[in-house]
């Protein structure tokens, strides 16, 4: 078995690990490599979610349109998100920051050092009772991570949960070693998941898959899913779920 044999399209899944990245392009981006981990073109995905390294001295080649909604999350490195939302017109994301920007603003990237950036992006599904959300932005350390009724098992929220404005959250799921998910899951929103430490165990439609950090899954809806993390360490994963909506 080679390093790229974890990569895997199953039934309502994918896992794409760093051994099976094959980098393309996005026109913002002009020549720096864009690892597209998954886009609408994987049905029935609605989000697009890439891997972008930036050159030190670079970013977005221009200043990028409205259209869909984003969510930028830096795994390393620095970048400046310039957009007319943030205080003087532009936030400074460390690794671990992030923003969030709505469908209808602008906005460029731009990076002295270089940095390694997740995006999601898609078409923001509006409610009759809610405007959309404003642009927001942070960092994992602004608030601890929350217990959950398993112990062991902590999460962050990235985003607002309970303001139904959303059409997603992103939040950082952590496991302390051997523990996991306290069930099999089976639901109706879709994720995109992005392993940001350690190891462990995903069962993803009845196959169990080892998973490491830097690993992505997509998960279709209704994909039964369960983790474990490994008994070496504990695991964590930045996890995309549509919320608030049922596909109407
Ligand atoms: O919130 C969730 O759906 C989460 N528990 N799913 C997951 O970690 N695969
Ligand atoms: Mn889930």
């Amino acid at each position: 078995m080679t390093a790229a044999d974890r990569g895997t399209l199953g039934h309502g899944y994918t896992v794409v690990t760093p051994a099976n990245h094959y980098p393309s392009r996005l026109p913002e981006f002009g020549d720096q490599p864009v690892v597209k981990l998954v886009t609408p073109r994987l049905a029935p995905s609605r989000i697009g979610q890439y891997l972008v390294t930036v050159a030190p001295g670079g970013g977005t080649t221009r200043r990028v349109g409205a259209g869909h909604e984003r969510f930028f999350y830096v795994l390393d490195g620095s970048v400046t998100v310039l957009t007319s939302a943030a205080p003087d017109g532009r936030w400074s994301l460390s690794a671990g920051g992030y923003t969030y920007l709505p469908a209808d603003m602008a906005y460029e990237i731009r990076s002295t050092d270089g940095a390694r950036l997740l995006i999601l992006k898609r078409v923001y599904e509006g409610h009759a009772a809610h405007d959309a959300p404003g642009a927001f932005s942070g960092h994992r350390d602004d608030e601890p991570f929350a217990e959950t009724p398993v112990p062991g098992f902590t999460r962050r929220e990235l985003l607002p949960v309970d303001d139904p404005a959303f059409d997603f959250a992103m939040s950082l799921l952590r496991f302390d070693a051997g523990v996991g998910l306290d069930k099999i899951e089976v639901h109706d929103e879709e994720h995109g998941l992005w392993m940001t430490e350690g190891a462990g165990l995903y069962v993803l439609n009845g196959d169990e898959h080892p998973v490491q950090a830097e690993d992505f899954i997509y998960m279709a809806p209704y994909c039964p899913q369960g983790f474990t993390a490994s008994d070496s360490g504990p695991a964590e994963y930045l996890l995309y779920k549509d919320t608030w909506r049922d596909g109407f």
